[in-house]
């Protein structure tokens, strides 16, 4: 949650980085390592990683300081407990963390009872040999390691929207090809099917407007994806989202997917995602990322690129993704939605928020 003198600090960056045309251009940190760069101006977020990687710990140990620092004051309602109520009006927990040298990630996806989505993803990756855990088994998992646990993830904030929401008669929704179309389950394929024609069903979409998707925004829609680069020059990312507001009970998002919201390697770079994760994580588009930047392309470039493929098939996607090389250099690109990421490095006094305005690539 930013208080008034960050905000006062992202409007003035934005003026300047206006005036001076630097809006989402590529920038080179000056000190090098470490280095933090996540996701919107999740500033407080940023700090602690900032301090934990600055006094010596691994960016491993950062990324979960940091990723921490957004769960417990709830970042825009869309990290940590509390936020996105599902259709039956309860938060879960995707996260995921990457160590960029051994390549292992940890994750845990629509974790109910346990708020601690990035402690529990670290947990999997260091205390198991698997990758992923799911639902009311991850939140087994996490309590019998020792998180806190079972809690209600629900605040006062996700029970009112998920009661407004009831009372829209659940517009909008998820669902698609289904009826009722226009009201609160149960949903069912049968009484479409008495309407006619099986081809009929691509129109008969629930809560949706056939020319767009569900409005995905900042706060129905939000992940902390943040990558640290330590002293040692070791990169690891990790994310913490509660998904997508309204979403059918046991979605999962790209939050825990490896490759999708977050990405690290040391020998090339890192990169991080946010917006609508049930398109994004079709594309994969932070292993993209990575990959391209392996094979020397600047990371603005590589954002670009794998912005632009997601939106050459769903030209309504809202996203964005940020890069960062192994040199230290990041960018960011988006579409749908303008964009902010944040930085802080060593030749910085305090967090730096850079813009980035949507835009087609030039390749
Ligand atoms: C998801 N991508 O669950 C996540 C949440 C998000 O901005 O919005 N990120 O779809």
């Amino acid at each position: 949650m930013s208080t008034n003198s960050d905000g006062l600090r992202i409007a003035l960056f934005f003026l300047v980085t206006l005036c001076s045309g630097a809006v989402g251009d590529e920038i080179r940190s000056g000190g090098k390592f470490p280095l933090v760069v996540s996701t919107w101006p999740f500033l407080e977020a940023v700090r602690a990683a900032w301090r934990s990687v600055d006094s010596g710990f691994s960016a491993v140990d950062a990324v979960v300081e940091g990723c921490s620092a957004c769960e417990e004051p709830r970042c825009d309602g869309t990290v940590g407990p509390g936020g996105s109520p599902d259709e039956n009006g309860e938060t879960t927990i995707d996260a995921m963390i990457m160590n960029g040298v051994t390549m292992e990630v940890g994750a845990v996806a629509a974790m109910r009872y346990v708020s601690d989505g990035i402690r529990a993803a670290r947990l999997v990756m260091q205390h198991t040999e698997h990758t992923m855990l799911v639902g009311e088994q991850a939140s087994i998992f996490a309590i019998s390691m020792g998180l806190p646990g079972p809690t209600n993830l629900s605040s006062e904030e996700s029970r009112e929207k998920w009661i407004n929401w009831k009372k829209s008669k659940c517009q909008p929704n998820f669902r698609k090809n289904v009826m009722p179309i226009d009201d609160c389950g149960p949903y069912s394929l049968e009484s479409i099917l008495s309407f006619g024609e099986r081809t009929c069903l691509s129109t008969k979409r629930a809560g949706l407007d056939q020319s767009g998707p569900y409005h995905v925004d900042r706060h129905n829609h939000d992940t902390i994806s943040m990558a640290v680069i330590d002293k040692m020059g070791h990169i690891a990312v990790g994310t913490s989202t509660n998904g997508a507001t309204f979403k059918i009970p046991g979605r999962v998002g790209d939050g825990p997917i490896a490759g999708s919201s977050a990405y690290a390697d040391t020998e090339a770079g890192a990169c991080g995602a946010t917006g609508d994760g049930d398109i994004m994580m079709r594309f994969l588009p932070c292993y993209q990322v990575v990959e391209s930047m392996r094979l020397g392309m600047e990371p603005k470039l590589a954002a670009q690129d794998a912005i632009a493929r997601i939106a050459r098939k769903y030209p309504n996607f809202v996203g964005a993704i940020f890069a960062v090389n192994k040199n230290g250099i990041h960018a960011g690109a988006c579409h749908g939605w303008t964009f902010q990421y944040s930085v802080r490095s060593p030749d910085m006094d305090d967090v730096v928020v850079y813009t980035v305005v949507p835009e087609m690539p030039t390749v």
